[in-house]
C-alpha cells in the first residue's frame, strides 16, 4: 500500500468529548479508525495524547506523522507500526500520545485489508475458520461510569446462545428485564443510565448483583439460553489508602480477595475483572488460585494490554484472562504480541470497548480476526451496537 493521502481530524464521542479519526487514502482504498477513550484508565496505559492535549496530539500529527507517512510505501502492518516506534521511543507514548498512534495503526490495517479486497477479520484469519466470540454485556453500572451508582464499575451478562444474534439478544433481554426490576423497586427515583448504557441506581454492590442475578435466570429459564453474571470490579479506582472504600464496608485487601471470591461463588460468575488494585500482582495471584476452576479473572488494568505487564502476570499466576484494549497499547502489531502470549498461556481473551467510544466498528473485525473468546461492548447505545451489529452480519456471512 502506498499511502497517497492520511489526514486527521476531531470528532465526538459517545460522551460528547473530542477524539481523533485518522483517514488513510492509497491509489486504490482508503482506511479509517476512530479512537475512542476510558475513564476508568489503567494507571499504566499509554497517554492518550502528548502534554494531555488533543490539540497538541492534533498538532503533533501534522508536523511529525503525516509528512513520514506521505507517499511512504507499506507491505505489512507491522512496519507502519515500526514507523510509530521509532517517531517515538517512549514506551507510553507519550510524544505521539497513544490515541494517535492507535488511530494511525488500525486506520492503515483497515486499508490493507481494503488493498486485499475482503473485510478485517477475513484478511487477519486468512482461510481459517470463523469462531464467533460470546457477548459480555454491562447491565448496571457505577464507578466511574457514573454518579451515584454502585461502587464496582459494571455487572454484565454472558450469553451463551448458538449464534453471536442470539446472544445478544439474550443479553439485551437482561438488560430490558433489570430495567423492570428496577422501576419496581424504586417507584420514586428516577432510573438513568450510565457513560455505557448501564442502568444505574442508588443500590448496594451486592443487591444490584442479585437484581442482575435473578433476570439472568428468568431470562435464561424463558429462553433457554444459558446466560451467567460477570462483574467488572475496577478495584483501583476505589482503592484508597491499602483499603477498598465502599459504600457500606471498607475491605482490607484479605478481605477484598475473600469478599469477591464468596460473590464468585455464590453467583457463579463467568468472569471476575479487576477485582483488586493494579499493582497487586500477589493479591491477583491468590484469588485466582482460589477461583480458577469456577470463574475467569480477567486483568484489564494490571495489564493494561502491554505485555511486559502481561509476563510478569504469567510468571506469578496472577489472572487466567485478559482484556485487549488496542488504545491501551497504541499499535496493532504490539496488541498482537499481547495477544498471542494470552494464547500460548491458555489465558482467556476479551476484546473490549472503552467507555467513551465513537460507532466505528473495527475492534468487532478484530475480535473474530483474531479468535477471542468473548466481546465486552457494552449492551445498547449506538456506539455499542455498531459494534454488536457488525458481529451479526459476520455471524452471518460466515454461518457461524
Ligand atoms: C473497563 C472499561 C470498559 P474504561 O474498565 O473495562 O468498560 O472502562 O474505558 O472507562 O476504562
Ligand atoms: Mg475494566
Amino acid at each position: 500500500m502506498k499511502v497517497k493521502k492520511i489526514s486527521i481530524r476531531k470528532v465526538l464521542d459517545s460522551r460528547g468529548k473530542f477524539t481523533v479519526e485518522v483517514d488513510i487514502y492509497s491509489e486504490s482504498t482508503f482506511g479509517r479508525f476512530t479512537s475512542p477513550s476510558g475513564a476508568s484508565k489503567g494507571k499504566f496505559e499509554a497517554k492518550d495524547y502528548p502534554r494531555n492535549s488533543i490539540d497538541e496530539g492534533v498538532k503533533v500529527f501534522n508536523t511529525t506523522v503525516a509528512p513520514k507517512f506521505d507517499g511512504k510505501e507499506f507491505r505489512e502492518i507491522s512496519e507502519v507500526d515500526s514507523l510509530l516506534h521509532e517517531l517515538d521511543d517512549t514506551s507510553d507514548f507519550s510524544k505521539l500520545g497513544g490515541n494517535i498512534a492507535i488511530a494511525v495503526s488500525l486506520a492503515s490495517l483497515n486499508a490493507l485489508a481494503g488493498e486485499h479486497n475482503v473485510p478485517l477479520y477475513r484478511y487477519l484469519l486468512k482461510d481459517a475458520k470463523a469462531v464467533m466470540p460470546k457477548p459480555v454485556s454491562n447491565i448496571i453500572g457505577g464507578g466511574k461510569h457514573a454518579i451515584g451508582g454502585t461502587t464496582m464499575q459494571e455487572f454484565m451478562s454472558v450469553a451463551f446462545g448458538k449464534t453471536f444474534a442470539e446472544s445478544i439478544s439474550s443479553n439485551v433481554r437482561v438488560h430490558e428485564k433489570v430495567r423492570e426490576k428496577l422501576i419496581a423497586k424504586f417507584t420514586n427515583i428516577p432510573i438513568g443510565l450510565g457513560d455505557e448504557k448501564a442502568w444505574v441506581a442508588p443500590l448496594p454492590d451486592t443487591d444490584a448483583l442479585q437484581v442482575l442475578a435473578d433476570a439472568v435466570k428468568e431470562v435464561s429459564d424463558q429462553t433457554g439460553v444459558k446466560i451467567l453474571p460477570a462483574i467488572d470490579v475496577a478495584a483501583s479506582s476505589f482503592y484508597k489508602g491499602n483499603s477498598y472504600v465502599y459504600k457500606d464496608r471498607s475491605l482490607s485487601s484479605e478481605e477484598q480477595i475473600n469478599f469477591i471470591a464468596d460473590l464468585a461463588k455464590k453467583y457463579k460468575l463467568c468472569l471476575v475483572e479487576d477485582p483488586l488494585d493494579e499493582n497487586d500482582y500477589e493479591g491477583h495471584a491468590k484469588i485466582t488460585k482460589i477461583l480458577k476452576n469456577e470463574s475467569v479473572v480477567v486483568g484489564d488494568d494490571i495489564f493494561v494490554t502491554n505485555k511486559a505487564r502481561f509476563e510478569k502476570g504469567i510468571a506469578s499466576g496472577a489472572c487466567n484472562g485478559i482484556l485487549i484494549k488496542p488504545n491501551q497499547i497504541g499499535t496493532f502489531t504490539d496488541m498482537l504480541d499481547t495477544v498471542k502470549l494470552a494464547k500460548k498461556s491458555k489465558y482467556t481473551t476479551v476484546m473490549s470497548h472503552r467507555s467513551g467510544e465513537t460507532e466505528d466498528n473495527t475492534i468487532s473485525h478484530l475480535a473474530v480476526g483474531l479468535g477471542m473468546d468473548y466481546v465486552k461492548y457494552g449492551t445498547i447505545g449506538g456506539e455499542r451496537t455498531a459494534k454488536h451489529n457488525e458481529l451479526i452480519r459476520i455471524g452471518e456471512a460466515e454461518n457461524a
